[in-house]
């Protein structure tokens, strides 16, 4: 019935419902809390979770799906490493009845494939970096002049650097400011933003700004611009999205200019979709997750508050 699916003839699982899941890795600290959020939720709902850490790569994650489904797990969930390559497990998995729920990040196969996916608007979350930067720039020097951005994008081949991109790319385009120099990817870790960064400082040292797809990787490039004696958050404005505590603490120090939140904290939503499948609960097609914009100002009450990432 339309984009949500209900638990119709599923049946019950007798024992408890075994859930094979199997995580991109553990690149940062996105990723830590992404994974805490989905163990402690299924501890919570009861649901018997296989975890498996593919470690980036998307053979791994292939390797794990099959054993799940040659487990024959009640439900399985995977964070794409990658959008591309699935098809023909998620068939098998279809044929042998067991449905899977794709969280974090998508993939570029049939739909019909997977039965719900929950995760963020990268899109969006690109286009608020444009933009806050857009308008900061706007604030200080009245709309005029172009903007040189550096962007760090995330590992290759996954949903958010493509969307990230995407978006800012599109908001960029509005006004025509922004010029993005170069792009590079820091793989979503700290030390592969301070070697992209460091790469694009022996071509050039005219940057404005650096659009960091990750807070991790935009940390790591304001160390490196430190340390080349430009002030990062000053010299050189850095936008990043994740919004994780140091991502956060980056913002009260000064080092970041805006950070973009993308909540990983899934991992209930995830447990209700598995549990409605097959108890009788309306499952949504898309769920999307928290967003928000920081600034220096509002980053110090949200780390007060005990944030939990
Ligand atoms: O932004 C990054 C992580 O897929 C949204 O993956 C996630 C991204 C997140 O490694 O830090």
């Amino acid at each position: 019935c339309g984009d949500s699916e209900s638990a119709g003839p599923r049946t019950r699982p007798s024992g408890p419902i075994v859930l094979g899941f199997s995580q991109v890795g553990a690149e940062g600290g996105w990723r830590l809390a992404n994974t805490k959020s989905i163990k402690k939720a299924a501890e919570r709902n009861r649901v018997k979770l296989l975890f498996e850490d593919a470690a980036g790569d998307p053979k791994k994650q292939l390797e794990h799906i099959q054993s799940f489904i040659d487990a024959k797990v009640t439900a399985i969930s995977f964070s794409p490493v990658v959008e591309k390559g699935y098809d023909d497990v998620l068939r098998r998995a279809r044929d042998a009845g067991i449905p899977v729920i794709l969280t974090d990040r998508l993939i570029d196969s049939d739909p019909s494939l997977y039965v719900s996916s929950i995760g963020a608007e990268f899109v969006a979350e690109g286009n608020l970096a444009a933009l806050y930067l857009e308008n900061d720039y706007d604030e200080e020097q009245g709309g005029k002049g172009s903007i040189n951005v550096v962007e760090l994008l995330g590992a290759i081949g996954a949903t958010p650097t493509k969307q990230r991109s995407e978006g800012f790319a599109a908001t960029a385009k509005r006004t025509g400011r922004i010029k993005i120099i170069a792009s590079e990817s820091g793989d979503w870790t700290k030390a592969g933003g301070e070697a992209a960064i460091r790469k694009v400082l022996r071509r050039t040292r005219k940057i404005d700004a650096v659009f960091a797809q990750n807070d991790d990787m935009g940390l790591g490039a304001a160390e490196v611009l430190a340390a080349e004696g430009l002030k990062p958050g000053t010299d050189i404005k850095i936008v990043t999205v994740d919004a994780t505590r140091a991502g956060l603490e980056g913002l009260v120090a000064g080092k970041l200019n805006y950070v973009v939140e993308c909540s990983p904290l899934i991992g209930e939503d995830l447990m209700s979709v598995v549990v409605d499948l097959f108890f009788g609960g309306e499952v949504k097609k898309r769920i999307t997750s928290d967003k928000n914009v920081f600034n220096k100002i509002s980053a110090a009450p949200a780390l007060e508050a005990g944030r939990e990432y």
